[in-house]
């Protein structure tokens, strides 16, 4: 019997703590339904700062192709692995804290002119477009990854008809 083929890991999931799971597995839960190879990281701009510059510096080398970084409170997370690699980053800004995530999104938001970091919403709407907004780069050059998104956008405006129905 032939072995089941891995699939090829393109995308990197980081989360500044372990309390940000529950925020960045929507963005995992997307990368899942669209077949895309994903690894989760676990890593802290300010608790492992060495770990995080490793991390981002070796990524494009191993075949990374983006990043997804989700930090809450004075989160340098996605700014901070921006400056060590060219790959393009996307922020997801978490509501960890009592500023509700507002403190998160001007800290990943405001980056210096040189260094983008393409933010999100706060919090789980954040992860998920994270993700689709990851596929939607990919899908530039992979037609069988685009038409999975033209599938995902028809169905959403099919939701939103059947919902007006149930409202009737
Ligand atoms: C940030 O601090 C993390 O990304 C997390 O959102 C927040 C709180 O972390 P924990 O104290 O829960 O580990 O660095």
């Amino acid at each position: 019997m032939k072995a089941k083929k891995a699939k090829k890991v393109l995308v990197s999931v980081v989360m500044g703590s372990d309390s940000d799971l529950p925020v960045m597995s929507e963005a995992t839960k997307i990368l899942d339904e669209f077949g895309i190879g994903y690894e989760l990281i676990l890593t802290s701009a300010h608790r492992a700062p060495s770990r995080t510059a490793k991390f981002a510096s070796e990524a494009k080398e191993r075949g990374i192709q983006i990043i997804i970084a989700g930090a809450g409170a004075a989160a340098h997370l996605a700014g901070v692995i921006a400056s060590h690699t060219p790959l393009p980053v996307i922020g997801v800004p978490i509501d960890a804290t009592s500023l509700k995530g507002l403190d998160a999104l001007l800290a990943t938001v405001q980056m210096p002119g040189g260094i983008p970091v393409a933010t999100m919403a706060i919090g789980k709407a954040g992860a998920k477009n994270a993700a689709i907004f990851a596929s939607r780069m990919m899908a530039i050059s992979d037609k069988t990854l685009a038409k999975k998104l033209d599938d995902y956008i028809a169905n959403m405006a099919k939701d939103v008809e059947a919902k007006q129905k149930k409202l009737l």
